[in-house]
């Protein structure tokens, strides 16, 4: 987010495990640094943004109001503003061990309405990411056996793409989002606690149309293997009840252009609703089964270890689910007065019906205004009037979706799922907000 002279914006950069510490030890070394650092900001800030009758902003004519600006061909494919350099997406510390598997987070924080510019889209790679030439790119549809699917076949993109296609808004969330808070609020930033989803307009031909001109036996078929064409051998099972409506598309556009190297291109799978894993990237194969696969990335990867230490499998619908992205841990309020808090909402399940927000822990809530369409397997923008008085504030955003289901409060989730899983979080998160301004991870018991 842009600096402002109402809120100084969450540290963007690397938050080493040590200064995650001193902030959760409630040493004030870190924090008052920045917040020092922010009411600097803030002074020489306001010298130039106050709307005096001298403000010299009003009175001086600017260059760019005299001179010539660029000419177009300064900028083939263009970029964002010199200033908004600091919107970026930013690796977590202790999660990237290996140097191509990885995560980036996307900066909920800066971003506004629902869909996620290209360029900040969250990466997950458990294979280093490629940028694979589209021309020799291959996707084979095959069945188990011969009866399964009586004619398999081989497609290009340029077969692919002259196909009927469609245009969906849709979340893709990493089921290990919020995967580092179970235990305890480990991260500083919505960025970090929140930033592996994201949302964009996808563009491709629907499975079932594939899997119909290969002669595929629906009434036998009931899960396909998803292959991508990567070093990790991204493998992962889809049922054929999310692919006969459908919703479940052989994608190669995203957000009006071919899909980023990092997410995919030439081709992946969009599975709505269902977490990241399953949209397998670089596809390369779809096979027909009559039975679940159980490959490495269903079984050892993706499972949520119950309290009891057994293992529960294929939990893969993202569950309804918000975070309010300002205020936001990191972030510190220079002044009371009017805010508008505002955060994002989804569900796998279908559409957001209502987004309430507490200023109190949870005592209290108002219903949020939903902006723009709202979409199903999408993400949903909710803003809310309010002001601050200046006291410590808890805040909260708690989400209902179009099947009834409401978004648990973390001794919910505990009491069925204990504190020692990884994926599929989908906890109220609660940023205290304290008297100096400094807004702040913190569970309540
Ligand atoms: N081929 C391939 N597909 C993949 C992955 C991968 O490593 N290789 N990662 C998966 C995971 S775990 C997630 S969360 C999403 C991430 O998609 P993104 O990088 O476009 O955000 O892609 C999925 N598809
Ligand atoms: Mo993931």
């Amino acid at each position: 987010m842009r600096n402002n002279r109402f809120i100084q914006p969450a540290p963007e950069g690397f938050l080493g495990k040590e200064q995650i510490k001193s902030v959760y030890a409630g040493r004030r070394g870190f924090m008052a640094g920045a917040f020092a650092a922010a009411m600097a900001a803030t002074t020489a800030a306001r010298a130039q943004t106050s709307a005096s009758k001298d403000d010299p902003n009003i009175v001086n004519l600017p260059a760019h109001t005299k001179g010539l600006g660029q000419g177009v061909a300064a900028r083939g494919y263009g970029v964002p503003s010199i200033y908004e350099k600091n919107l970026q997406r930013r690796e977590s510390p202790g999660l990237t061990a290996v140097s191509a598997s990885g995560v980036s987070f996307a900066p909920l924080q800066g971003l506004f309405g629902i869909v996620t510019p290209s360029g900040l889209h969250f990466e997950r790679h458990h294979q280093g990411w490629w940028d694979i030439e589209p021309d020799k790119h291959r996707l084979m549809v095959n069945g188990s056996d011969e009866k399964m699917l009586k004619k398999p076949m081989v497609f290009t993109m340029d077969d692919l793409m002259r196909l009927p296609s469609v245009s969906r808004f849709h979340f893709i969330e990493c089921g290990a989002n919020t995967g580092m808070e179970w235990g305890n609020a480990a991260v500083p930033t919505v960025q970090y606690t929140h930033g592996m989803v994201s949302c964009s307009e996808f563009t491709g031909v629907p499975l079932r149309l594939l899997l119909e001109m290969c002669g595929a036996d629906f009434k036998r078929g009931k899960f396909v293997l998803a292959e991508g064409a990567d070093g990790s051998s991204m493998t992962r099972t889809i049922p054929m009840s999310l692919i006969m409506n459908d919703e479940v598309l052989v994608a190669y556009g995203m957000n009006g252009e071919m899909l980023r190297p990092e997410n995919g291109y030439p081709l992946r799978l969009v599975v709505p609703g269902v977490q990241g894993v399953s949209w397998v990237k670089y596809l390369r194969r779809i096979e027909l089964g009559d039975e679940a696969y159980g490959t490495k990335d269903e079984t050892i990867h993706y499972i949520d270890l119950l309290p009891s230490g057994m293992h529960r499998q294929y939990s893969s619908t993202q569950e309804v689910k918000s975070v309010i992205t300002t205020p936001s841990g990191g972030q510190v309020l220079l002044d009371k007065g009017f805010l508008n808090v505002t955060g994002l909402a989804w569900s796998g399940r279908g559409k957001i019906t209502k987004v309430d927000v507490s200023a109190d822990g949870g005592r209290n809530w108002k219903p949020a205004r939903l902006e723009g369409q709202v979409m199903s397997k999408c993400l949903t923008r909710f803003n809310m009037d309010w002001s601050w008085d200046g006291k410590p504030a808890l805040l909260m955003s708690r989400a209902t979706d179009e099947t009834g289901h409401i978004q648990p409060t973390y001794a919910d989730n505990r009491k069925v799922r204990g504190t020692r899983s990884i994926y599929h979080n989908n906890s109220i998160q609660t940023w205290l907000l304290q008297e100096s301004g400094e807004v702040k991870n913190v569970q309540l018991s």
